[in-house]
């Protein structure tokens, strides 16, 4: 990682470019040695996982790697602090990244992808690692479409308005139709995307199932993190989902 400490000037910038434009970039975040010690990684993992979709959660499920130094990097922490602040005006509710390495390949990396949604964090940044040869699998935003919300309650709104088929259907439509209101993003990889994770409605265009697309994606600020309704609903799911998993 090239970067080591962002100006008050670059923290504006590029706040203003996300607001903008729906996305910044940092460009050769990763050295090209660096990201071919990356990919060597996914593609150890990929085969691990018998050539399946993979999701590692967590810089522990990465320990020993550069993706875990730099989910922990005070310099990467504190541009994600700035830029959340320099947008919403108040201190951001967390103190860590939270990151996963994301490994798309084969038809069940097909099925993780066009599936629109908010993230539960302010920022989202992404590193693409690896890129297919044909179709690279790109981000595909409705950038800022909510606000923040206040409650965590209207935010389960907004994500059980999305969560259905009905929602997805009509958003893969009004993609193929060629709307004009998505911003569509060829994601270059070593290079560092930032957006607005919570407010952008969000996906990645399938990619080439023959090869492997992977990002490594970093969130920052979880917004309704301390909210005791998000608590109850989460660990309700927890013990709601082993079962539907054994009925199925
Ligand atoms: O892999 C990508 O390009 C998007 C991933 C994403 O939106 C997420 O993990 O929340
Ligand atoms: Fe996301």
């Amino acid at each position: 990682m090239q970067y080591e400490h962002f100006s008050d000037e670059q923290i504006k910038t590029l706040t203003a470019l996300i607001d903008q434009q729906g996305y910044a970039v940092l460009p050769n975040w990763a050295s090209a040695a660096e990201l071919e010690d990356v990919q060597a990684l996914v593609k150890r993992e990929v085969a691990q996982a018998g050539n399946h979709y993979v999701a590692l959660a967590g810089h522990q499920a990465v320990a020993g790697s550069l993706l875990s130094e730099w989910g922990r990097s005070p310099v990467f922490l504190d541009l994600c602090r700035r830029i959340v602040t320099q947008a919403t005006g108040r201190a951001a509710n967390d103190d860590a990244l939270y990151q996963v390495l994301r490994c798309l390949v084969g038809d069940s990396g097909r099925r993780e992808s066009m599936i629109f949604h908010y993230d539960s964090f302010v920022l989202t940044a992404i590193l693409p690692v690896c890129m297919p040869e044909g179709n690279k699998g790109d981000l595909l935003m409705l950038p800022s479409k909510r606000p923040l919300r206040g409650t965590y309650a209207m935010n389960l709104i907004d994500k059980l308005k999305i969560d259905n088929r009905w929602s997805q259907r009509s958003l893969v439509r009004a993609y193929e139709r060629g709307s004009a209101r998505f911003t569509q993003v060829a994601m270059e990889p070593g290079n560092m995307y930032l957006f607005w994770g919570y407010r952008s409605l969000h996906t990645n265009l399938p990619a080439d199932p023959k090869g492997i697309r992977a990002t490594a994606v970093f969130h920052y600020d979880n917004l309704h993190g301390a909210s005791s309704l998000a608590g109850r609903i989460r660990s309700s799911l927890a013990l709601v989902k082993p079962r539907r998993r054994a009925v199925v």
